[in-house]
């Protein structure tokens, strides 16, 4: 006795593929992990090179200069070129100063922030990382850093996934303070600044409702083809 191949079997593994695939569609668009924000300072200035924010700093202006920077942490095809590099200034006068960036994180959710750091020997050794939830009141997050005298190839990353007030937020922003120079020249030299979030895009009613009306129309189809061939 023969074994008769299930053709509804067959008939049925395209329709569950196109189904299969426009679920996986739907779902890659509901969590797109992205960049908001970079500063790679390869133009030798404060202003954001990527996405959209603002980064200004207390720091003696004459003590706000670039210098040699590095591919560690680069993001998108950017080259080493320059990074920020901030002084001691006379008297240590920097010491206690900060940078501030503010960047919108509406859309976006789970917020990592990181950067290349490095600093030479009388340079800012007593380093703090702060958010903000307004922009205005500054909390530490993370303990004191004293950056290597390199960059070297691992960046300092700060995952702020669990502080859910800076998710969706047009006021969001962080600062690292500096302190500990002991001499005007002392520098640490900052790179490629990221302010990273997962994309929180979910599907509209409208986008959900045309997918699920595809899925009936391609349904219908399917059927009335198996009907016409059963005639
Ligand atoms: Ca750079
Ligand atoms: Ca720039």
């Amino acid at each position: 006795m023969f074994i008769k191949p299930d053709h509804r079997l067959t008939r049925r593994l395209p329709f569950n593929l196109i189904c299969a695939v426009l679920i996986f569609l739907a779902a890659s668009q509901a969590a797109v992990a992205d960049e908001v924000a970079i500063w790679n300072f390869n133009d030798s200035d404060l202003n954001v090179d990527h996405g959209n924010g603002t980064l200004a700093s207390n720091i003696n202006i004459a003590n706000i200069l670039f210098a040699a920077g590095t591919t560690n942490n680069a993001r998108q095809g950017d080259v080493a070129g320059q990074g920020l590099s901030i002084q001691g200034g006379t008297g240590n006068a920097n010491n206690g100063r900060n940078i501030t960036f503010n960047v919108s994180t509406v859309g976006f959710s789970s917020i990592v922030v990181s950067f290349a750091i490095q600093g030479t020997s009388t340079g800012f050794s007593n380093n703090q990382f702060q958010y903000s939830l307004d922009g205005t009141t500054f909390v530490n997050f993370g303990a004191p850093f004293d950056p290597a005298t390199a960059f070297g190839s691992v960046p300092m990353v700060f995952t702020l996934a669990s502080i859910a007030g800076l998710d969706n937020n047009p006021d969001a922003a962080f600062r690292i303070v500096f302190d500990g120079a002991t001499s005007s020249t002392g520098n640490n030299r900052i790179d490629n600044i990221v302010v990273e979030g997962t994309n929180a895009t979910i599907p509209e009613p409208t986008t959900a409702l045309l997918l699920l009306s595809g899925l009936g129309g391609l349904y219908k189809l399917r059927r009335k083809n198996t009907q016409r061939k059963m005639l």
